[in-house]
């Protein structure tokens, strides 16, 4: 799958939201089972595309340099939605493959993306770490939305920041990914952070 359409050259240095932005790339991350796939399918406008793909036609050479094993039968899923925010902004919506480890195979698809939303389990903290990691390895900025389902038990906001070990300019919000209006606030607080970051770098020096 080729995401350079996607591309977005206005990126600013700090990764802010430039100027005038009209269709943006977001990834949603997060460990499995974390609501990727719930979340990109009640938010979108269009009927979001599922798409599996095999590892092997991502990147035969790098397969073989790792052994992955099994590696005809070793797909991964990539969900793919669209939201219009107003008459000025679009989102296009990118949920990431499982595996994290294999995120660097696929070409391109962290390409251009403004930011992220990383979806958290709060019974299943580890599952996002490595998400976490790879978002801040790859200078994409996001935000952190809990997912809460029925057994989910409550924490305080800043015991989950200690936990996930981020910093706390990141916001972290609860949702429920099946709500389209929940998920749809999600990527709103996505929006005023990317903008928050802009306006730090307009400030004069
Ligand atoms: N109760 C509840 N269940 C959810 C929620 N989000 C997802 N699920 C369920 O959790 C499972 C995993 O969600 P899915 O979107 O496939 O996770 P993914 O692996 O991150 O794409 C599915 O059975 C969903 O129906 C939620 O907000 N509340
Ligand atoms: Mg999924």
């Amino acid at each position: 799958m080729d995401f350079k359409g996607f591309d977005h050259p206005d990126r600013t240095a700090d990764g802010g939201l430039p100027d005038g932005a009209r269709s943006v790339k977001v990834m949603i991350a997060g460990g499995f089972g974390t609501g990727k796939t719930t979340m990109v399918r009640s938010v979108s406008d269009i009927k979001p595309l599922t798409t599996e793909e095999t590892l092997t036609q991502a990147s035969a050479d790098v397969d073989n340099l790792i052994g992955v094993a099994d590696k005809q039968e070793t797909t991964v899923s990539l969900d793919f939605g669209k939201i219009g925010i107003n008459d000025q902004l679009v989102l296009y919506l990118f949920g990431t493959p499982g595996q994290e480890r294999f995120w660097f195979l696929w070409n391109g698809l962290f390409k251009g993306a403004l930011g992220a939303v990383v979806l958290v389990d709060t019974r299943r903290l580890a599952s996002s770490f490595r998400a976490i990691e790879e978002m801040e390895r790859q200078d994409v900025p996001f935000v952190i939305a809990l997912n809460v389902f029925p057994d989910s038990k409550e924490h305080p906001v800043e015991e989950i920041r200690d936990a996930l070990d981020i910093s706390p300019n990141i916001p972290i919000v609860a949702c429920d990914a099946r709500d389209r209006a929940s998920s749809r606030d999600v990527l709103i607080a996505l929006i005023r952070h990317l903008k928050d970051r802009s306006s730090v770098a307009l400030e004069p020096r």
